[in-house]
């Protein structure tokens, strides 16, 4: 089963695992370079099932990144919390106001002015991808590139997009995590997507990380005329923070289910037209949920 590359993983994390101090304070177990495929044409589809996975969330943040958008106001608008307790963290830092999350978040979104000041990330993945300006001024849509020469070049080796913007790292909340995705064409028109992330948080991360990643190649395929390929996936820093293990260790007793499939009903006329209701999951019956606090 497919999904024993992640709980594989997460063994080889609890049991091979360094432990340090990581940047939030709360401790992982790290280990340095991992490695999965799923063969999207065969149905292996990465969508946890030993616990359920929020994965419209996942596609609506991947659906953010591709609108070239920074801040939280459009994710919370679509009801998407995860990116949240950053610009909270910095406001709490730098008003020393005590607000609660659910008061920020209405905040944001009844305040437009507020939420320009409180709410954007910095430069992260939507600007980089959508808008990476070089140091002469000129800006760059990565996306449209990627689908361009996917159209009219794809046996290219040169099919890539990098969020890893080193002059704007100081001003983004989070580097980015997930920073290169690069496609690749086979003769029989398969697209695949090899993506590099250079920091997961196994428990929390991954699993949206994977759904964002084959949604994205939903759309990408869609847009170039191409059938599905491979999803493969590179982890550098692959790490479970240390309030995650006992998560971890009662995921790992579950038996993994049948894989759903994750579809696009409809064509979209561009990659600026895609809308959430453009994609069914369906087979999904997974485990139940496993709570866990996100490290900030
Ligand atoms: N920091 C850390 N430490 N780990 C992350 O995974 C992470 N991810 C970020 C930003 N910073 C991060 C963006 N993506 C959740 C999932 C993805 C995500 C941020 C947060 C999360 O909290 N997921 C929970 C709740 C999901 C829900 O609201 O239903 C989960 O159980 O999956
Ligand atoms: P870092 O910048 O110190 O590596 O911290 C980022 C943390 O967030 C790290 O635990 C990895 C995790 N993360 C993911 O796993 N996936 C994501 O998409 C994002 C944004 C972060």
């Amino acid at each position: 089963h497919p999904e024993f590359q992640y709980l594989d993983l997460m063994s080889r994390v609890l049991e091979q695992g360094d432990k340090r101090i990581d940047r939030t304070g709360v401790g992982t177990l790290s280990v340095f370079g991992a490695f999965a495929r799923f063969d999207l044409s065969r149905g292996e589809f990465p969508v946890l099932t030993t616990k359920k996975v929020h994965w419209k969330l996942a596609v609506k943040e991947m659906l953010w990144f591709l609108s070239g958008q920074t801040n939280i106001r459009p994710l919370l608008k679509e009801g998407v919390r995860i990116w949240t307790d950053w610009p909270l963290a910095r406001f709490r830092r730098e008003t020393e106001e005590e607000l609660s999350q659910e008061a920020f978040e209405q905040r944001i979104l009844d305040d437009e002015r507020f939420a320009e000041t409180w709410g954007d990330l910095g430069p992260v993945y939507g600007k980089q991808w959508r808008r990476w300006q070089g140091a002469d001024g000129v800006v760059h849509d990565q996306i449209q590139a990627l689908i361009e020469t996917l159209r009219n070049n794809p046996y290219s080796r040169r099919m890539l997009f990098h969020a890893w913007n080193v002059a704007d790292i100081s001003s983004m909340a989070l580097p980015p995590c997930h920073m290169v995705y690069q496609f690749h064409v086979s003769t029989d028109g398969k697209l695949s997507l090899m993506m590099y992330q250079r920091s997961c948080d196994l428990l929390l991360g991954a699993p949206f990380n994977w759904v964002g990643a084959v949604a994205l190649m939903l759309m990408v395929a869609q847009q170039a005329q191409l059938e599905l390929g491979e999803f493969v996936w590179v982890g550098g820093d692959v790490h479970l923070y240390l309030n995650h293990l006992d998560q971890a260790r009662l995921q790992l007793t579950r038996e993994p289910r049948a894989l759903p499939t994750l579809k696009l009903v409809g064509n979209a006329a561009s990659i600026d037209d895609y809308r959430i209701d453009d994609f069914e999951l369906s087979g999904y019956t997974p485990h139940p949920a496993i709570k866990a606090d996100v490290a900030v």
